[in-house]
């Protein structure tokens, strides 16, 4: 288990459970990884309970009446409670597996939205939302007709509250919104929107791709209807994900994928479906992967989530203040009073593949591109940014090898004669 400190910031030996950060890269520079949001590293904890289900326990769930499928279904259970624990559901059937947020995602608006849409209903995304929580309601906006409407930002890439009353309506059935935004690390009022919603009589889903793995969560003091997020980007193995639903609503609910698992009874022509949570789990499901996950709640539980998010609010906070400094840079999104553990932003020169290209010879891994936040990056009239998030395993001198790197590369490319306006 790992060591935990009562400070705000977490012990450096925490770095020993990932062996992948003990590496060099292009030479003899160590590795230093500032990217988790698009995908975290694991502890050897997790790595172990993946492989000891593949060595020891594996055979397919809910079928076999043999030990191993005993075993194997014993720990796929035992995952499900722990994620019900970890994000304080009232019951373990409302947490269902899926192969990530975004698969989550389409299954409410498959499922809940095509059952309860019509023409003229009113979808509320926001510009700031990833691409994985903006599609999908397109989709469903064009099988139903329904229409699409968006909470406007603040200049500072916050939700602008101010305006939420003049597109909440009664005609909003369904407000989408991300807790924790991948591009400008806003952290969103989820119990003030989830109470607004209702007032109107809408759902809330809410995309917790970027807050599972760093916030603690209570789907009930928030009071959100849908939660969505993925093992990877904490701690745990790809290809899992959780879709929580309240019961009532996915009781409700038709299935989105038909097939094994997922059924009470079949006939040569119909069927009956399961209940909570198999109705939603057709086929062989994640089976190491959530063993995994499992191991991923255990260890970032250990060590405990508000500590977690304490330590990335200190890095931050030095990024932020060490980026800030660099001159010609811009960054995007709010203060970090407002924001995760995350920061994006554009120099005047080079674009931002260069960016990410030049550091990484450093040795410093960070992402370049749109993020998957195209319509925000439309807005904010750019095409591109750099982005470098922060987890538990990164240190304070890995920020500041990061904003000295940075530093080098705006000065190498520090614009002569006529001063030009950032990307
Ligand atoms: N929602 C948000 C807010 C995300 O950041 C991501 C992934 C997703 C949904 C989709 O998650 P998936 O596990 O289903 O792929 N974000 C990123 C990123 O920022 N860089 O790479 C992936």
């Amino acid at each position: 288990m790992p060591s935990v400190v009562n400070s705000s910031l977490l012990p450096e030996s925490l770095r020993d459970d990932f062996p992948i950060l003990h590496q060099t890269v292009h030479g003899e520079r160590p590795l230093v990884f500032l990217d988790s949001a698009a995908s975290s590293q694991r502890p050897q904890q997790v790595i172990d309970a993946v492989s000891r289900v593949y060595e020891h326990d594996y055979a397919n769930v809910h079928r076999g009446i043999h030990v191993l499928s005993e075993r194997s279904t014993d720990a796929y259970e035992a995952a499900r409670t722990k994620v019900q624990k970890f994000i304080g559901a009232k019951y373990d059937h409302e947490c269902i597996f899926t192969g990530g947020t975004t698969a989550s995602i389409n299954a409410v608006a498959r499922s809940w939205g095509d059952a309860n849409i019509k023409a003229g209903d009113e979808i509320l995304l926001n510009p700031m939302e990833h691409h994985s929580n903006l599609v999908p309601w397109f989709q469903l906006a064009e099988r139903t007709g329904a229409v699409i409407k968006h909470i406007p930002l603040t200049d500072d890439g916050r939700l602008d509250l101010s305006q939420l009353d003049d597109v909440l309506t009664e005609k909003t059935k369904v407000v989408a919104v991300t807790h924790v935004s991948n591009t400008l690390g806003t952290v969103n009022p989820i119990a003030e929107l989830a109470r607004r919603a209702h007032a109107v009589g809408a759902v809330i889903l809410v995309d917790a791709a970027q807050s599972a793995p760093h916030l603690a969560i209570d789907v009930l003091a928030l009071d959100v209807d849908f939660l969505a997020f993925s093992g990877h980007k904490m701690c745990g193995p790809s290809g899992i994900g959780v879709l929580y639903g309240k019961e009532s609503l996915l009781s409700a609910m038709p299935p989105f994928m038909g097939g094994g698992s997922m059924i009470g009874n079949v006939a040569l022509d119909s069927f009956t479906p399961a209940g909570l949570p198999s109705k939603f789990e057709a086929g062989t499901p994640p089976i190491a992967q959530a063993a995994g996950l499992g191991a991923a709640i255990d260890y970032l539980s250990e060590i405990g989530l508000d500590k977690v998010a304490a330590h990335e609010h200190a890095l931050v906070e030095r990024a932020y203040a060490g980026l800030s400094e660099i001159e010609g840079i811009k960054i995007l999104g709010p203060s970090p009073e407002h924001r995760a553990g995350l920061v994006s932003f554009v120099l005047h020169q080079p674009h931002a593949h260069d960016i990410a290209q030049l550091v990484d010879q450093r040795g410093i891994a960070v992402r370049a591109g749109h993020h998957c936040t195209q319509p925000l990056h439309d807005s904010l009239g750019i095409t591109a940014s750099t982005r470098a998030s922060f987890y538990l395993y990164n240190t304070p001198a890995e920020v500041d090898a990061l904003v000295e790197a940075i530093q080098e590369v705006a000065t190498m490319f520090k614009p002569t004669g006529r001063k030009r306006r950032p990307q």
